[in-house]
């Protein structure tokens, strides 16, 4: 039991720096109304500066089958500290549910998700943030985002390989049903509104050092 429990804490301790590491967070996920279920797929947030989105990928481990491992790697872009990507099957069906353009159109599988999958954020190949259990199928779970969605609360994770729920919210499955833009649902996903204070709090404690140095 002792010696578990100092490899779970050598194990912890290994991966929070390579979690602290990773500058992208999942904030949230959506399962659409639109024929076929669409637009289907994700949110994340940029925490810091990436010149290389291609160390990140994704992966939906489904219907509590297990990991499926990284399933969409991001190309090679650049993307910027505090703005958001969106990763998605259907670009069409995105811009017409949402009222604005896809950031990824996912072709590999990773985005077919239906509400009862768990998804697994990858960065250099380990599992940095996470939303579900990829060893239980999501109907009738808490987490259960069937026709509906589930967003990150404020300031929380990367979580890394564990679920943290009460960092997330949810619509309530069903909830889109009938609707045809994210508006028509109450309450609709709060899509693009995620916040974490890091990324302000950063240029402002270097305005308050540059106040200082010419005080
Ligand atoms: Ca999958
Ligand atoms: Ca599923
Ligand atoms: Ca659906
Ligand atoms: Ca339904």
């Amino acid at each position: 039991m002792r010696l578990l429990k100092i490899a779970l804490l050598t194990a912890v301790m290994l991966t929070l720096p390579l979690v602290a590491n990773a500058q992208l967070v999942l904030t949230g996920t959506f399962d659409g109304p639109l024929p076929g279920g669409l637009p289907k797929g994700v949110e994340l947030f940029v925490i810091g500066d990436i010149a290389d989105l291609s160390a990140y990928g994704l992966g939906s481990a489904n219907n509590g089958g297990g990991t499926d491992g990284q399933e969409f790697t991001f190309p090679a872009d650049a993307a910027a500290a505090g703005s958001y990507i969106w990763v998605t099957t259907s670009d069409v069906e995105f811009e017409a549910f949402f009222g604005f353009a896809a950031s990824y159109i996912d072709d590999t599988g990773a985005m077919n998700i239906n509400g009862d999958d768990a998804i697994e954020l990858f960065h250099n190949d380990i599992v940095v943030d996470i939303f579900g259990d990829i060893d239980v199928d999501g109907t009738g779970e808490p987490w259960e985002h069937l026709d509906s969605w589930a967003y990150r609360v404020n300031n929380t994770g990367p979580d890394g390989d564990i679920f943290v729920l009460e960092n997330w919210t949810f619509g309530g499955p069903n909830l889109f049903d009938g609707t045809l833009t994210n508006d028509e649902a109450d309450p609709s996903m709060p899509i693009g509104t995620f916040s974490m204070e890091t990324v302000g709090t950063s240029s402002q404690s270097m305005d308050s050092i540059k106040a200082l140095y010419n005080n």
